[in-house]
């Protein structure tokens, strides 16, 4: 039995992406394994929040996550902020990490150029901050979409030298990202991950989206020209819709393709709503039902956290015994 983790920031809505990327492998993650599952609030801080969002977007991913299949009796589930030790064991990495390896990070490139001037420190800090999440709790595996591999590399790199440095601490761990669905375009402009913070609503499939809102996204999806419905790298609009389509109809590439031949992306593009209207709305039905008892779930996260603080705790009286602040 591994132990895997996953977590999410609740910086707005979560979208297909996610879900595709990380909600569910997690959920598959936990009928084998040990899985640590979270809302990682302080990761959403890194750019400006209002106070009532956040505080409902963290109820939203709850709610999604329980309505995805998470079961809170198998897999500890709880809010990063309610676990001090994420941040405390984030300050002793940051007295290892180079600022030159942040500087490489391709996240906090695109978001601090989208940002201007207003990059803040915690943007730039934001994958120390996540490679305490990660090694706190001796993870083995962190499924996660394409975009983040490069901050679980770090998180290994860290990891190798805390232990080179002060003795065998940390479990190294590995990214696992999925061939097919790892990296969801944005559907307005497929070059670019699809994006909860991305300028336009028409760039994801919100997981809460109604069904007209959803059609009319579809619909205006960016492809091409050439009208073919097909798997073809060198079409990357064209491409991503394929792969949503294999991945909510269950159905292969080859056969997508075939039951197109002849027809064009109209048709394509409405069933492929379709195909998402019935995915999703079962979905939808389930999260607000949570979100009916949100006392529920604030007391599920709570019980999740006083657990997640006794584990980190026992790792942290290890690190700091290590690095020699434990009198
Ligand atoms: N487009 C995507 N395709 C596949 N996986 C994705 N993930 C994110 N976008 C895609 C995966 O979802 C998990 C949670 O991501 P996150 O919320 O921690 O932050 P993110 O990667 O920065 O996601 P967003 O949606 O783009 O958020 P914002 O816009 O706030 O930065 C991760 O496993 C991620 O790989």
């Amino acid at each position: 039995m591994s132990k895997f983790l996953t977590a999410i920031q609740p910086s707005g809505l979560l979208h297909l992406g996610n879900y595709i990327g990380a909600i569910e492998p997690a959920v598959e993650s936990q009928q084998e394994n040990e899985l640590r599952m979270f809302v990682v609030d302080y990761h959403a801080i890194t750019v400006p929040q209002k106070p009532d969002e956040l505080r409902q977007n963290i109820l939203n991913a709850t709610a999604i996550y329980l309505a995805c299949g998470i079961d809170p009796n198998k897999t500890l589930l709880f809010q990063q902020s309610q676990v001090p030790q994420h941040t405390e064991l984030a300050w002793l990495l940051n007295c290892t990490v180079r600022m030159s390896e942040l500087e490489r990070m391709t996240q906090y490139k695109d978001k601090a150029k989208a940002r201007g001037e207003n990059v803040l420190v915690g943007l730039f800090d934001y994958p120390v901050l996540m490679a305490a999440d990660i090694l706190l709790y001796d993870t083995d595996v962190v499924p996660v979409g394409e975009d983040q591999k490069q901050h679980v590399e770090l998180a290994r790199d860290l990891a190798i030298r805390f232990n080179r440095d002060f003795g065998e601490t940390f479990v190294v761990p590995e990214p696992r990202i999925k061939k097919v669905g790892g990296r969801i375009m944005g559907l307005d402009d497929p070059m670019k991950k699809m994006s909860k913070s991305a300028g336009s609503a028409k760039n994801y499939i919100s997981l809460l989206d109604d069904e007209e809102t959803l059609r009319k996204k579809i619909m205006s999806a960016s492809t091409d020209s050439e009208g073919k419905v097909a798997f073809d790298e060198s079409r990357p609009g064209i491409t991503n819709l394929v792969t949503i389509f294999s991945i909510v109809a269950k159905k292969s590439f080859e056969q997508i393709e075939l039951d197109y031949v002849g027809k064009g992306y109209g048709d394509f593009k409405k069933d492929l709503a379709e195909a998402l209207t019935l995915f999703l709305m079962p979905l939808q039905t389930k999260i607000k039902t949570y979100l009916e008892h949100e006392d529920e779930l604030i007391k599920i996260l709570n019980a999740g956290s006083i657990r997640a603080r006794e584990e980190a705790e026992r790792k942290m009286e290890i690190v700091r015994k290590r690095i020699g602040v434990k009198l």
